[in-house]
């Protein structure tokens, strides 16, 4: 399955950042490759309910939830169940006749979605499969041909209205069922005559038409399965205007554009859509204010209903990725994968609950707040809210600490108000050398993510984090503690690990602040992954090593390589990584590690 990775993210910041006005001809047909912009106003009027929401219901419901991951034998299957055991459409269709959800509830879903604090819920319209969950009149391969004679997008939209949830849809662009899709599966046994992606397209855009006009306003088209070589960015600029124009409100997920080669560089400028779509990992740092994404992952293992599938995430972690996201300036979509008799499974429900007693009490600390102003924090995370005169920080402590004394570090502010959010219990706390200590309660009022308020004047300022030498006397300089200046570099998380990539800027560069303690010589060497030699140079004091970087053949291939000695005093210096321009090659760089020479 294709993983996302961080230039998608990058292509639609790419292109956001060229807000223009334009609007679509009024000829569809002659649609113009230029992708409907809004000013930069605009644009954040548009976003400004997705990013106050922070957290939602996704939804993986269709045919495939009859074999409900069993097929031949096999017991691992999810919604790609069709493709992964080629089951000939001819036989594949033979499910819609069992799809029959007498249990379905659309208000009790959606009121499980808002009881758990989900602001706005995406379900599949179409999954890869073609099968469309409601009554296309472009094709009977949908909700029609089953027993089922209801619309369940029509009375989730209702649901969602009567609640007070936003209703979002996800339409797949890839389509294993439709003639007319190019790269038609050999298994796709009922297709007939050769594909036509122009004809596709009007296939497309007529069902999205269905949609967009059928079931009221939408929050989110979520579009997906755009990875295959039948589907171009000038079909995704072409789709964005179709949807814009006729929902121009409308929020489009990034996944409507062709996703970029690799993580080398970035095809500038064909990046489409208004966000980015992490899946099943929540980036290691935000992107900045202004700069919206939200992590989509599964509550066990499978997006559609898999029965066997008992891998679930505890409502710790599901809370704690919620509040991860937040506190780096993203949302966090979570999938429920429901039965075909229209249940949501019980162990999804027990954790939406669990998951509502946590969001309910803290509610405050969590919608319509910003990214955290630290970059890292040892014992939780932390979002906040400013008013222009004052600033509340949310401090969501994980690992309550066992001497009740809580650190934050670097925060130069005198802080005010400090209290417990749930109950309000007053907190004492002090200005300290390294930054604001409060005192707590021995006990953690919330074993899972406790919330300190403290109010500061203004803005949060907090002093640059040093990176220090640990009991060894070796300095680690990891992505989170970098400055990346430049254009283009991020970090990113190749192989669930955090790194700095995306560096196809010779000009671009990466910064550690370090404190020195101990004089004397330190071998520097770094953890690198590159596609091609290239070349840079570490400046860290007075000193400059050049180095080159291990030619890895891919850029999840990490090798660590010796750059070489510097010689460094006591005291505060800067480390920085600069390419050398004309023997430049993409790399990423997983840290960077000073160790002293005996
Ligand atoms: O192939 C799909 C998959 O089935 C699922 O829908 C996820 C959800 O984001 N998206 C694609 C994999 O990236």
């Amino acid at each position: 399955m294709q993983s996302r990775n961080w230039s998608l993210l990058l292509l639609s910041l790419a292109t956001l950042a060229a807000a223009t006005t334009r609007t679509a001809p009024a000829d569809e047909s002659k649609a113009d490759l230029q992708r409907i912009t809004d000013t930069p106003e605009q644009y954040a009027q548009r976003m400004k309910w997705f990013g106050e929401a922070r957290f939602g219901m996704f939804i993986h419901w269709g045919v495939y939830s009859v074999p409900a991951g069993e097929y031949g034998g096999q017991t691992r299957y999810g919604e790609w169940i069709m493709e992964s055991a080629k089951i000939p459409a001819s036989k594949y269709e033979q499910y819609a006749a069992e799809f029959n959800p007498v249990k379905f509830n659309a208000r009790e879903w959606v009121r499980l979605a808002r009881e758990a604090g989900m602001k706005y819920l995406v379900i599949t319209s179409k999954h890869h499969d073609g099968f469309g969950l409601w009554d296309s009149k472009l094709t009977d391969w949908d909700i029609g041909r089953t027993p089922f004679k209801r619309d369940p997008l029509k009375e989730l939209a209702e649901a969602c209205k009567a609640e007070g949830i936003t209703f979002c849809l996800y339409h797949s662009i890839m389509d294993w069922h439709h003639p007319d899709y190019l790269n038609r599966r050999a298994w796709n046994d009922t297709a007939t005559g050769t594909p036509d992606m122009n004809r596709y397209m009007v296939y497309l855009k007529g069902q999205l038409k269905e949609l967009l006009t059928g079931y009221g306003p939408l929050g989110i088209l979520w579009f997906d399965g755009e990875w295959e070589n039948a589907w171009t960015p000038e079909r995704g600029i072409e789709i964005y205007n179709f949807v814009r124009t006729l929902q121009p409100s409308i929020i489009v997920n990034n996944r409507v554009g062709r996703a970029p080669p690799g993580m080398s560089g970035l095809n500038k400028g064909q990046g489409v859509g208004d966000y980015g779509t992490p899946e099943q990992e929540i980036p290691p740092t935000g992107f900045g204010k202004g700069v919206y994404w939200e992590s989509c992952m599964t509550m066990n293992t499978h997006w559609g209903y898999n029965k066997r599938d008992n891998r679930w995430k505890s409502p710790r972690q599901l809370v704690r990725n919620l509040i991860d996201c937040a506190s780096k300036g993203g949302n966090y979509l979570l999938n429920v994968g429901p039965t075909s008799e229209g249940l949501i499974p019980d162990p999804s429900v027990e954790r939406l609950r669990a998951i509502g007693q946590w969001t309910k009490p803290n509610a405050e600390a969590l919608y319509g707040t910003e990214a955290s102003p630290f970059k890292k924090l040892p014992w939780g995370r932390c979002t906040q809210r400013a008013d222009g005169k004052q600033t509340t920080l949310y401090l969501h402590v994980f690992d309550w600490p066992a001497d009740g004394k809580l650190l934050v570090p670097g925060l130069i502010n005198q802080p005010g108000r400090v209290k417990l959010l749930v109950g309000g219990k007053e907190l004492p706390a002090r200005k300290a050398k390294e930054g604001v200590v409060i005192e707590l309660p021995l006990q953690a009022p919330d074993e899972i993510s406790s919330t300190i308020a403290m109010t500061i004047p203004g803005k949060a300022e907090v002093t640059e984090a040093r990176v220090t030498p640990s009991k060894d006397g070796s300095l680690l300089l990891e992505p989170v503690d970098a400055e990346l200046l430049g254009k283009q570099l991020r970090t990113e998380n190749l192989n669930g690990k955090p790194d700095i990539g995306s560096w196809s800027e010779a000009g671009d560069y990466a910064r550690w602040p370090i404190t020195i303690t101990e004089p004397g010589e330190y071998e520097v060497t770094a953890e690198l992954s590159c596609e091609a030699v290239g070349t840079f140079t570490v400046e860290v004091s007075d000193q400059k090593l050049t180095a080159s970087s291990p030619d890895t053949k891919s850029y999840r291939k990490f090798e660590v390589k010796s750059l070489g000695v510097v010689k460094l005093a006591p005291g505060n210096h800067a480390l920085a990584v600069h390419p050398i321009a004309d023997h430049w090659q993409p790399m990423n760089l997983r840290c960077v590690l000073l160790t002293p020479k005996k």
